[in-house]
């Protein structure tokens, strides 16, 4: 068996982990990043595409943000469809702030990219991993790949192994509490090699189900539809998505957007998933191994950020002038930006989506709660301020 010791060990490298590690670097802590799958997975696995105001910032002033500067789109709102008329959101208008478009994918690869260039310890296709003694003052990762087994000594471990990972199944049981909700849809997702054929984010309700048209670059568009919550892609032809999506994204003033090659398509599941507390001894969950907010409110990979700006502090703070009381208090501080990123996801998707067995009453509510948002100035400013991103506590 190989030892190892590190600082802080991390498993998982999405978002989370990685911005963690390059975080801690930042701040002259040591950490090795354990990840399952291959470097090249990782990079060209398609998911977020939206980064919120904040987590622009924070990777600019963690300086890993001159790509994302040159190669991301400035959004300075979105639109909302309702009988197949779009009323644009101005978020700069109502917020001061704005998004950038930028793959989820391109993130991890400028990140990726980075800590190797710094001599970080990345270690992908790393085996089977368990931990130990995470109560302890010394918790440990056991690595087992091909009959070899490596042992890793930490100070601490960060869990950023998404929702399928192993750290959150390591609290013990009576500690976790677990609030969730399902939803009776999910999304059929394409990339498609198309030119986007107007600037913004279109949000469409249709009677047919809801539909997103959102982009990644000036040839590249990313198109969702609603679909049923087990459907199954392979009776998905590109045509019958293409006609399905015109069906819902058409529009009266005869907007409709860009057909061409289907790149990549997929149907994800929509959840809102929350566990509390995030810590355990000595191991803290970030991301998505925390927590999963259906896509409607684009808040996914930004909580993963948020999580890790706040966890870097706090372990800077442990580390740097020996007081933990950060640390102590990560599980609250992020929990407070999480229950609200949950509400808004949750309101996103309540608001946007047919629910097949909605009483008229319930589908005539929805729609003037759709008409009171387009048309008061107070309602889209709440909407606008939390897609664009709150504040960081501490920030
Ligand atoms: P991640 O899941 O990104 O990363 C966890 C990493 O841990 C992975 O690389 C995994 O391989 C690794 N891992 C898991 N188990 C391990 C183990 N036992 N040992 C070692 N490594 C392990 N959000 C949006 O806003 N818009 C979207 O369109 C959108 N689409 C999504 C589609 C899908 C299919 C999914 C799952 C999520 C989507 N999201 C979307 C949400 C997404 O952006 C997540 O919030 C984001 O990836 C969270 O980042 P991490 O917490 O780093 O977790
Ligand atoms: C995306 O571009 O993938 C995207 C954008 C907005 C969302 C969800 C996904 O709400």
């Amino acid at each position: 068996m190989a030892r190892f010791e590190t600082q802080v060990g991390i498993v998982g490298a999405g978002p989370a982990g990685l911005m963690l590690s390059h975080l801690l670097h930042l701040r002259g802590i040591h950490s090795i990043v354990l990840e399952a799958k291959p470097r090249a997975y990782c990079e060209e696995r398609v998911r977020a595409g939206v980064l919120e105001h904040t987590s622009v910032q924070m990777l600019h002033d963690a300086g890993v943000g001159a790509r994302l500067e040159r190669e991301g789109l400035r959004h300075e709102g979105i639109e909302l469809g309702l009988n197949g008329v779009r009323h644009r959101i101005p978020f700069v208008e109502l917020t001061g702030k704005y998004v950038t478009v930028y793959g989820q994918q391109e993130v991890v690869k400028d990140l990726i990219a980075r800590r190797l260039a710094d001599g970080g310890d990345l270690r992908f296709e790393c085996g089977d991993v368990s931990l130990v003694g995470i109560d302890s003052d010394k918790p440990r990762m056991l690595v087992s790949r091909d009959g070899q087994s490596d042992e890793i000594r930490c100070d601490y471990i960060a869990g950023c192994d998404g929702y399928h990972g192993i750290c959150r199944d390591a609290f013990p049981q009576n500690v976790l509490s677990i609030y969730e909700r399902s939803y009776p849809f999910a999304w059929l997702g394409i990339l498609a090699e198309a030119a986007p054929s107007q600037e913004e984010l279109v949000y469409m309700h249709h009677p047919r189900g809801f539909a997103l048209y959102s982009m990644r670059s000036p040839k590249v568009t990313r198109l969702y539809l609603q679909c049923k919550p087990d459907e199954d892609i392979q009776e998905w032809s590109d045509d019958r998505i293409w006609t399905e999506l015109q069906a819902r994204l058409t529009c009266v003033d005869g907007w409709r957007p860009f057909e061409g090659r289907v790149l990549q398509k997929s149907v994800t599941g929509m959840r809102s998933f929350v566990v509390e507390p995030l810590q355990f001894g000595r191991l803290f969950l970030a991301g998505d191994s925390a927590h999963i907010v259906p896509p409607t409110g684009a808040k996914g990979m930004n909580l993963a950020l948020a999580d890790v700006h706040h966890l870097a502090i706090a372990l800077g703070s442990d580390y740097g002038v020996g007081d933990d009381r950060l640390l102590q208090n990560y599980s609250q501080t992020c929990l407070r930006r999480i229950w609200k990123a949950q509400r808004f996801s949750w309101w996103m998707t309540s608001l946007l989506h047919r629910f097949e067995n909605e009483s008229a009453f319930d589908q005539k509510r929805q729609l003037a709660e759709l008409e009171y948002v387009i048309n008061s100035r107070a309602a889209a400013t709440s909407l606008a301020e939390n897609y664009v991103g709150l504040p960081l506590e501490g920030v």
